[in-house]
């Protein structure tokens, strides 16, 4: 059976970490099927969501299979866990976490690689590395950081700090917070949606945006205008845009309490 299993709903792809007896805790075997389930999404569906069976979403690395690596396969372990999230990261397709119970160690750096994060209300953050006398290798130095900023980070390294959902929010690291039982849910409205807009917006936003952040100002400046441009002479976009003006297009789904008539 696969430790990630796959299903296509409506062209979401939902990617569910299936090793609940051991907490989701990341194997190099679950690793694989998660890439396997990946490149599969990217193929077939227009938006993912990833979530997890059980109490939690994934407890992090294995410990188990740590404990008698040499250097080289430390090394090769971590930089297959960067090949693999960096294809969520930095794929076509836009990915939503559905997140509960334990986001842990790689756990929390697996769920840093997807583009937007809904934590139920009884989601915990940690990175216990440092007490298991290890250090982030999923790309929890580069993207966790991005999302919380290195001083919280270092504080949580430091410390064994425990974020509830709400501090996590308030960190950056979480978009939304439900009621507990409701991440998975709002996860696919949200996937739902994002599978709406033009893929070639998609894609700009995953891919150029981030790099746009990276570069210099001027740099960016000029990024922004090629990719602008790119989009805006597709035939997709023309047609979207010429739906808009007929008025054939829905409006910003501004809610009626806010005076709109959503
Ligand atoms: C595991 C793992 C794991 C559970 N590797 N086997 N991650 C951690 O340091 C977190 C370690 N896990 C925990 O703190 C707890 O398991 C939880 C808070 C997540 C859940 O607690 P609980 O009481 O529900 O479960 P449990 O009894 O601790 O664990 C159930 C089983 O899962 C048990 O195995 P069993 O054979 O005794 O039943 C645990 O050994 C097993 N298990 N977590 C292996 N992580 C790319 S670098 C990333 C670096 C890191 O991720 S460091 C952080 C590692």
């Amino acid at each position: 059976m696969a430790l990630v299993s796959y299903e296509l709903e409506d062209g979401i792809a939902v990617l569910t970490l299936s090793r609940p007896e051991k907490r989701n805790a990341m194997s190099d075997a679950m690793l694989n099927d998660l890439g396997a389930a990946v490149d599969r999404a990217a193929k077939e569906a227009k938006a993912a969501v990833l979530a997890a069976k059980g109490d939690h979403f994934c407890a992090g690395l294995d410990l188990k299979e740590q404990v008698e690596k040499s250097v080289m396969e430390g090394i090769a372990g971590s930089r297959s866990w960067h090949a693999v999230f960096s294809r969520i990261q930095r794929g076509a397709i836009p990915y939503f976490a559905a997140l509960h119970g334990a986001v842990v160690g790689g756990g929390l750096e697996l769920a840093a690689a997807a583009h937007v994060r809904v934590a139920d209300a009884n989601t915990h953050f940690a990175l216990p590395e440092a007490q298991r006398g290890i250090f982030v290798g999923g790309g929890g130095s580069v993207n966790v950081a991005r999302l919380m900023g290195v001083a919280r980070m270092v504080d949580m390294m430091l410390t064994g700090r425990v974020l509830s959902a709400e501090e996590a929010e308030r960190y950056g690291v979480v978009n939304y917070v439900t009621e507990s039982g409701g991440a998975r849910a709002k996860a696919m409205e949200l996937a739902r949606i994002a599978a709406c807009n033009a893929p070639l917006s998609n894609y700009a936003v995953i891919n150029a945006l981030p790099r746009i952040h990276d570069s210099g100002y001027d740099e960016g400046l000029f990024f922004e205008s090629m990719i602008a441009t790119l989009t805006q002479v597709t035939p997709d976009a023309q047609e979207r845009l010429r739906a808009f003006l007929d008025k054939k297009a829905p409006r910003l789904a501004i809610p009626a309490e806010r005076g709109g008539g959503a």
